[in-house]
């Protein structure tokens, strides 16, 4: 079907559904739910800055009560919306140790895992943030879902995506049928597609690392980011640094912009020998998504993202992501035994 800028979200995955005629809608409806959860937490982002100045002239916060960190009112507002939305059996969050269930009498056959606002201690800065999701099927028979649920590769994933919050909020999504993009109109409230068909550059200019940690890294990483900064992209001149320290900021204009992201394992990080990033909730919906747009996530040993089998609802994951030709050129150096 036709996939024209303008029209709304809800239009898309009316759409997407009306291909698959088995489709319940189920799966519809628990992106409309997102969504929602999405606009809330957009407007609340943008009244950011606002917080203390209403808070002291007592138009917020009447009660005296501490204004919720923007962190945490996002986790508060997915997990309200999806534990009585009736399409999902249980939840991970990763600002949740254990499994969330939903409410009894509520329970549904989709698992949602959400990172309700990456990059979270740059929000005093004005600097993009993001809600990442990953839906997978339920495995489990029972009436609530369990961990076992949630511990699905990412490759069986049905839909995966983020939204950002910056200088305009979008929704960038998949449901395998390739990547959507949507900006969010505030004065009417609505998601239009402003990015049909999104595809990552095979090649790109750019690179995305906290370079502070080199001292720290293994061999092979080193000589991938040296090699990146040797070589001549297009015979002109070497790639170029791009960091925010947000991760669904550094993925969403690699996306748009090509480029490869890298989070690797440390020898310092003693403490998070596999880096820093999530697999259930950063690495593997991220991974769909570009794999989706014609891009690659690979770990630090060349294994695929989405075939790693999850052991642990917080489980890290060391993390290259981004256009084809530079991640199959990180694979090239990970695969050296000088590591
Ligand atoms: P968070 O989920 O607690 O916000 O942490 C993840 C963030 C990512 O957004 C970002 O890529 C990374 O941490 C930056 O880490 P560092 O400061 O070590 O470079
Ligand atoms: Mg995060």
């Amino acid at each position: 079907m036709a996939k024209r800028k303008g029209i709304t979200v809800s239009r898309q995955l009316m759409d997407s559904q009306m291909l698959h005629p088995e489709a319940t809608g189920e799966l519809t409806g628990l992106l409309n739910e997102l969504i929602v959860a999405g606009k809330i937490i957009s407007a609340e982002v943008n009244m950011a800055g606002l917080a203390d100045i209403l808070g002291q002239s007592g138009k917020t916060n009447i009660q005296g009560e501490e204004v919720q960190k923007l962190d945490e009112f996002a986790n508060q507002t997915i997990k309200r919306r999806m534990e009585q939305c009736g399409y999902i059996c249980v939840m991970g969050s990763e600002e949740d140790e254990g499994i969330i269930p939903v409410l009894d009498g509520y329970e549904g056959k989709y698992t949602v895992a959400f990172d309700p606002l990456d990059g979270s201690s740059n929000i005093d800065v004005n600097v993009s943030i993001g809600t990442i999701f990953a839906i997978h099927k339920r495995k489990s028979k029972g009436k609530q879902g369990v961990r076992d649920d949630l511990l699905q590769k990412g490759r069986d994933l049905v839909a995966a995506g983020y939204i950002i919050y910056g200088s305009s909020t979008m929704l960038v999504y998949t449901t395998g049928d390739g990547v959507h993009g949507f900006t969010l109109d505030p004065s009417v409230g609505e998601f239009f597609l402003s990015h049909p068909e999104i595809r990552i550059p095979e090649r790109s200019q750019y690179y995305s690392v906290n370079e502070a940690y080199a001292k720290y890294w293994h061999r092979n990483t080193r000589d991938y980011i040296d090699h990146l900064k040797d070589l001549d992209y297009r015979g002109e001149r070497s790639y170029s640094l791009r960091y925010i320290g947000s991760l669904v900021a550094d993925f969403h204009r690699n996306l748009i912009k090509g480029g490869v992201f890298l989070y690797a394992r440390d020898n310092k990080c003693t403490d998070k020998p596999e880096g820093k990033l999530r697999l259930l909730y950063e690495a593997a919906p991220l991974a769909m998504v570009v794999e989706q747009a014609g891009g690659m996530a690979v770990t630090d040993d060349g294994r695929n993202i989405l075939d790693i089998e999850p052991t642990d609802l917080h489980q890290r994951v060391p993390l290259i992501i981004g256009s084809k030709e530079e991640v199959a050129m990180a694979k090239e150096y990970f695969g050296r035994s000088s590591t």
